[in-house]
């Protein structure tokens, strides 16, 4: 794609999701605007361009970003709108599991908030993990989120999708979200359950065994026993290979890898396990002897 043609293409999608003022465009309530405004808004800025310049424009694309109706000679973006805008699809049922990449650098404030539309209307979301692994690594190293729609529909959210199979929904709360393989919505009783463990396993000499007073538990790994620890006054984070046991454990027993804050823990061990989750996920390790 020429300078000219990226240039142009940016300023369409501009106009179209953002600032359709900033062309003096008006777009309907659905997202639309007329071609020939958008041409005459080029032309205020020295750059000519046709219809059908636009639609062979829009199919370049890597992937589909307007909707161009040759016949009412109209054009609207698919996705991506940080203005309001009526969607003209009906909701529709998404499938079971839906995926919103991400960077890691977000990561504890989504955990915290959910999923925020930030400067969007929407938040967006793949169908796929090479879909959700391509937008989240636009903003760093990207991580994967998945959604459970299922539990969303039952209470009240709705989905659209638009012509690219990107959803667009409402803002998530952290609740409804999957870090995997790890598990963050741990409830009173499963840090109590944890904590009485940790406490029936570990001796005086056990390096933790100081600190159990001010953890709390932030996060068990699904398919095995590992179970994140926190400690609220150093801002420290154990991982700790319970024995389950339920009684004091020989020498340094139950094992333990420290991380010096949350970012280091998603860095050495998050991501490597998400990675080997989703390897496994997509190849599986076939069961033949
Ligand atoms: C993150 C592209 C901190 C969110 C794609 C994302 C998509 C939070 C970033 C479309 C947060 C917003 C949209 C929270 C969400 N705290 N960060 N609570 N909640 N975030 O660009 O999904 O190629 O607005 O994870 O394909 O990356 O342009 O959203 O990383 O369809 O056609 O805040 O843009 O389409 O970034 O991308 P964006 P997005 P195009």
């Amino acid at each position: 794609m020429s300078k000219t043609q990226t240039k142009i293409s940016k300023l369409i999608s501009y106009w179209l999701r953002h600032k359709p003022e900033d062309g003096n465009i008006i777009l309907d309530e659905f997202g639309w605007a007329n071609i020939d405004d958008i041409l005459a808004a080029l032309k205020a800025k020295n750059l000519e361009s046709t219809q059908s310049n636009l639609i062979a424009l829009s199919s370049s694309f890597d992937k589909i970003r307007w909707k161009i109706d040759e016949v009412n000679h109209r054009i609207k973006a698919t996705h991506g709108h940080s203005i309001s805008i009526l969607q003209e699809a009906e909701a529709q049922t998404p499938p079971l599991t839906l995926y919103h990449g991400t960077a890691t650098k977000f990561l504890e404030s989504i955990l915290n908030g959910g999923l925020k539309s930030k400067q969007r209307q929407y938040v967006h979301l793949s169908e796929t993990i090479d879909m959700a692994e391509e937008v989240g690594s636009r903003h760093g190293k990207s991580f994967i989120i998945e959604i459970d729609t299922k539990k969303l529909l039952d209470d009240g959210w709705n989905f659209y999708k638009t012509e690219q199979n990107v959803w667009l929904t409402s803002e998530i709360p952290p609740q409804y979200l999957d870090f995997e393989p790890w598990e963050f919505d741990i409830d009173k009783e499963m840090n109590n359950t944890f904590i009485k463990e940790l406490k029936k396993e570990i001796g005086t000499a056990h390096v933790l065994s100081n600190e159990v007073k001010n953890l709390k538990v932030y996060a068990k790994h699904g398919p095995n026993n590992d179970c994140l620890f926190m400690n609220d006054n150093t801002n420290e984070y154990f991982v700790v290979h319970l024995t389950w046991s339920g009684k004091k454990e020989k020498h340094d027993w139950p094992l333990i890898e420290q991380y010096d804050s949350f970012e280091d823990f998603i860095k050495k061990r998050l991501l490597p396990d998400q990675h080997d989750w989703y390897l496994n996920k997509l190849n599986p390790i076939s069961k033949e002897p």
